[in-house]
């Protein structure tokens, strides 16, 4: 029997496939009106190997000459980011029962190859807010640790509708997706994973 870190809470099985078809329907609307942009690291400009986008009233962004922010609008096509749909909204009051509504909604495009290496969250200014996070599609290796990069840290296989919430002693900690294993879903046409991050940006 392993212990999540504090603050961790994963309810694995959280949405029900109808509801993960209808999420990935969702999110298909919303990348059709916001592109998955190609995120690039501050200053190296290296490339990050997830395909990104938003919605919501911010959306997360970074490139290497401005680096990690958030901003209202997409960074390609200058157009706001699409609204976050309702049952984006509903499922946040449901499990976090936290009394604003998510700022952002960052979606995470993972082709089979890709990873996002070991980084804390720290580009919102309430960290008081919980993090929620929706898994969909090819199941993943999700690595979290302490608030030090070198301390230790565990891995748990994120399966589709999982959901994590990262709260409390939580919301500092590392983490990263150390690999997909493609094929293990069929909710999406091809391999792939899509990973939902709904947060607050702003104190309320
Ligand atoms: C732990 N995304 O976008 S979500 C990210 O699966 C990110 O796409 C990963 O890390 C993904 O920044 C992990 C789970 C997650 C999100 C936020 C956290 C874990 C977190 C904030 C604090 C601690
Ligand atoms: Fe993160």
């Amino acid at each position: 029997m392993t212990t999540l870190p504090d603050g961790v809470r994963h309810i694995p099985g959280a949405l029900d496939p109808e509801a993960q078809t209808a999420l990935v329907d969702g999110i298909r609307a919303v990348v059709a009106q916001a592109p998955l942009f190609v995120p690039a690291m501050p200053r190296t400009g290296k490339s990050m190997s997830v395909r990104m986008s938003n919605c919501g009233p911010l959306g997360w962004v970074t490139d290497k000459e401005r680096g990690y922010r958030y901003q209202p609008a997409h960074p390609v096509t200058g157009a706001p980011w699409p609204a976050m749909p309702q049952q984006l909204l509903a499922l946040w009051t449901e499990v976090t029962g936290y009394p604003h509504p998510p700022e952002a909604c960052l979606i995470n495009f993972y082709a089979p190859d890709t990873k996002m290496g070991l980084h804390q969250d720290r580009d919102e200014a309430d960290f008081d807010a919980p993090v929620l996070s929706i898994s969909l599609g090819d199941d993943c290796l999700f690595r979290i640790g302490g608030t030090r990069r070198s301390g230790k840290t565990m891995s748990l296989r994120l399966v589709s509708g999982d959901i994590v919430v990262l709260g409390g002693a939580s919301r500092l900690a590392y983490h990263g997706v150390d690999r997909i294993y493609p094929g293990t879903s069929m909710l999406l046409e091809k391999a792939g994973r899509i990973n939902l991050t709904l947060r607050r940006v702003t104190v309320p």
